[in-house]
């Protein structure tokens, strides 16, 4: 049977503040900040277990090692003599924000009728632009089953930031979707991270029907505002669109098609004058997992940064206390990530499959994450200063911190192809 499974990244050894993104504004605030790897690795486990008790599907993708000493050598250097700026880019622990891992097209709406994962080339971001290899080797072993296809990236300079500008509605998650794909133009003093020409050669290499196949430009004032991905100012699940009044620069042309290809659609808006687009990122209320819980109706994952906001909440409440089709707020506490702008939406990739067909390793229990817990407490960091990341000592303590989780999961050499 088909379900939605959500694959958390688990927050990897090296998660430090650097700052590395532009345009993200959580990060460039946090920059300079002290970070507590072992403190975001828990908290991602957490939130994976609040998932597994409302009846979800969990699933896990891995940290790659880091350094990445690859990357490293084919800029000709090696860590310790590296400049400051490639040391932080290639110790980065971004593989962590798995909604930009890959693009994810479920089989019941491609031609071969398979599952097909295109993994993200995020060439916009010199610290992400080298997530993608290892990214590739794990989806290839977590999804090597024959219902799948796991494809390339699309080549640069196209970017592509995978399924964070991507959304799939249906009347079931087993039904034929409507797969939209919000591409950037401009954004003020910000990169627009996700091109269209990307998103179509997404969409071809899916076998995406076009007639079910929607490109929406996101709009430039969203990006401005600091919306650095579709999924901070929108979300969808099964026939509800969730998404700010000023997330699409052409709002009529969006809602025309899809009640068109779609007539069920149901879209809930939250207008400007109630939230405004400054307030939706600060509390990142979209960047929630909108999910089916399995007795029916929807809930809404939102980080505490959503319940903390008084604007935000209060229209939260008033809108599940209606009759609209999200009847559930859960709270997750996510801080470490979502100071580097990775909220609950970022830390997950969702498939739609058949749990039989995708490689145990890459499923989780209650026991198989106190498995990991138990890595994590031994081995993370707790702290890292930024003036640190230069220190031999630390290093080699992620690393070491790395190779346990490898060791104790049972998938030495996942990284090794
Ligand atoms: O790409 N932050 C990530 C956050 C990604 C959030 N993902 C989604 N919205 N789906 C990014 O900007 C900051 C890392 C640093 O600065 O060290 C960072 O990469």
């Amino acid at each position: 049977m088909l379900r939605e499974i959500n694959f958390d990244g688990l927050i990897g050894p090296s998660h430090n503040y650097a700052g590395l993104s532009p345009g993200n504004l959580a990060a460039t605030r946090s920059r300079g900040a002290t970070s507590s790897p072992r403190a975001a690795a828990l908290e991602g486990i957490a939130k994976m277990r609040a998932n597994l008790a409302l009846g979800l599907v969990q699933g896990i993708l891995l940290p790659p090692p880091r350094p990445d000493h690859r990357w490293l050598a084919a800029l000709g250097t090696e860590y310790p003599a590296a400049e400051p700026h490639l040391q932080a880019q290639a110790l980065s622990a971004s593989s962590m924000w798995a909604a930009n891992a890959a693009t994810v097209s479920p089989a019941p709406d491609t031609a071969d009728g398979k599952c097909h994962l295109t993994v993200a080339n995020l060439v916009t971001m010199p610290h992400r632009s080298h997530e993608w290899p290892d990214m590739l080797a794990q989806l290839r072993r977590a999804f090597a089953h024959r219902d799948f296809v796991v494809h390339a990236p699309v080549p640069a300079p196209f970017g592509d930031e995978g399924a964070a500008n991507h959304m799939r509605l249906c009347a079931a998650h087993d039904a034929p979707g409507v797969e939209i794909f919000v591409y950037g133009v401009a954004g003020g003093p910000f990169p627009a991270r996700q091109h269209v020409e990307a998103s179509k050669a997404v969409a071809r290499v899916h076998g995406l029907d076009p007639a079910r196949t929607v490109f929406a430009e996101q709009s430039e004032a969203a990006i401005a505002a600091g919306a650095f991905h579709n999924d901070v100012v929108a979300v969808a699940n099964e026939r509800v669109l969730f998404a700010h009044e000023l997330a699409f620069a052409d709002k009529a042309a969006l809602f025309g098609a899809l009640a068109r290809i779609m007539p069920e659609v149901q879209i809930v808006e939250v207008p400007a004058d109630r939230i405004s687009l400054a307030e939706a990122i600060a509390s990142y209320l979209f960047n929630a997992q909108l999910v089916t819980l399995p007795q029916g109706g929807q809930a809404l994952i939102l980080p505490s940064e959503a319940r903390d906001n008084r604007a935000v909440w209060s229209w939260l409440e008033e809108m599940v206390a209606g009759n609209g089709p999200i009847r559930q707020l859960e709270v997750v506490d996510v801080r470490q990530s979502m100071a580097n702008g990775g909220g609950p939406a970022c830390l997950r990739l969702r498939v739609v499959a058949d749990p039989d067909t995708i490689d145990p390793q890459f499923l989780v229990d209650d026991a198989r994450l106190d498995r990991i817990a138990a890595v994590v407490e031994a081995h993370w960091p707790e702290a890292i200063a930024h003036d640190a990341i230069g220190d031999g000592a630390l290093i080699g303590r992620i690393e070491a911190a790395h190779a346990a989780l490898l060791e104790a999961l049972d998938l030495v050499g996942l990284f090794d192809s």
